[in-house]
């Protein structure tokens, strides 16, 4: 079986649509058919000031969401990133073979760094990407599920470990992208034409998988949309009404021709009811569902334990081959 890895950050008290749709979504289609990873990468939640107690609170809603939304203990090996030393380990040995140069052209990177000003920006986010380089290839991950957004940081990926393996001999996997080109890129529901994201200067647009059901059916019934009257997918023209064809055909199922067949002479307040109908119905039961986990906190953490013990056979293995190839002299056991 091909192995997945793929890891997501407890930044934030919910998941977004983005999230779910961009990577989460596939996270649980490939546990069927792959040897599957993820994490919740807690040391780059670490980019961004939190305090203490928030960050623990996000990592174990992070990992109860994960489940709620599909992931299987039994299926899958699901950890937590700071549990596997490991990751920083090998996250050195990379940072050392990657140039500044290559560091600095990640766009991610660029983005937030302008937003906080250079003063406010730390070292862990220009290196996060060498991170999670470390994270994908300490389990010689074939395939890594992501959004669009994160299409750079793989390639970065790919040509760190085809620079080890061709100074040091072969070593890793090189990892390959699995990015679905229905649901990519979600975007924002108040600026159709960026990303939805959480740190969006406005939470108006961002739909949250935890937050109460009248909450998000405001939200989607306030999206920007655009002049005219046609509900059709055109996502030059009309960014705005093209996002919610795509997120309604995503939690539907039903094909973006054939919603614009339903809705052909119906209006934008109809559709906007409708969209909203098929994001609450389907989160409804997760929300349930993560709360219910978070009431057992010690059964949620041994889930998690026999994660790790997993993730920690196969991670160990790997950085003692990348060790061996560097030539670091192993200790005398
Ligand atoms: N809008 C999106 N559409 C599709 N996929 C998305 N992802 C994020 N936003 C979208 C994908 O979600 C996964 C988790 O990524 P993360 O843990 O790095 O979360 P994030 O990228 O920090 O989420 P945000 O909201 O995008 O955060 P900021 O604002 O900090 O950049 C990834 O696979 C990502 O591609």
């Amino acid at each position: 079986m091909k192995r997945v890895l793929s890891g997501i950050q407890p930044t934030a008290e919910s998941f977004h649509l983005g999230n779910y749709l961009g990577a989460v979504r596939q996270w649980v289609e490939l546990q069927k058919t792959h040897d599957a990873f993820y994490c919740v990468v807690d040391l780059h939640a670490l980019t961004v000031e939190t305090e203490p107690a928030v960050l623990r609170r996000r990592t174990l809603v992070a990992a109860a969401q994960l489940i709620a939304l599909g992931l299987d203990p039994d299926k899958c090996t699901l950890f937590i990133q700071s549990h596997v030393p490991e990751h920083n380990q090998l996250g050195w040995v990379l940072e050392c073979l990657a140039g500044f140069g290559e560091a600095s052209r990640m766009t991610q990177f660029k983005d937030k760094s302008q937003k906080s000003g250079a003063d406010r920006t730390v070292v862990g986010l220009f290196t996060y990407p060498i991170l999670q380089a470390a994270d994908i290839m300490l389990y010689q991950a074939n395939l890594v599920p992501v959004g669009e957004d994160q299409r750079q940081h793989i390639e970065l990926t790919r040509d760190l470990g085809q620079r080890f393996n061709s100074r040091y001999g072969q070593t890793f996997v090189i990892p390959e992208a699995y990015i679905l080109k229905s649901a990519a890129k979600i975007n924002d529901l108040q600026d159709p034409t960026a990303k939805m994201s959480k740190s969006a200067a406005s939470n108006a647009g961002v739909i949250d998988i935890l937050d109460a059901a009248d909450i998000n059916v405001k939200k989607i019934k306030s999206a920007v949309t655009d002049t005219g009257k046609e509900i059709v997918f055109d996502e030059k023209n009309k960014p705005g009404i093209s996002n919610l064809l795509s997120i309604h055909s995503a939690l539907s199922g039903n094909s973006i021709k054939d919603l614009e067949n339903q809705f052909a002479g119906k209006g934008y307040g109809d559709f906007k009811s409708a969209v909203a109908e098929v994001v609450t119905d389907f989160f409804a039961p997760v929300r349930q569902k993560t709360q219910e986990l978070l009431a057992d906190e010690a059964a949620l953490l041994q889930l998690l334990a026999v994660g790790s013990q997993k993730a920690r056979d196969v991670a160990a293995k790997t950085l003692a081959q990348t060790y061996s190839a560097l030539g670091l002299v192993p200790p005398k056991l």
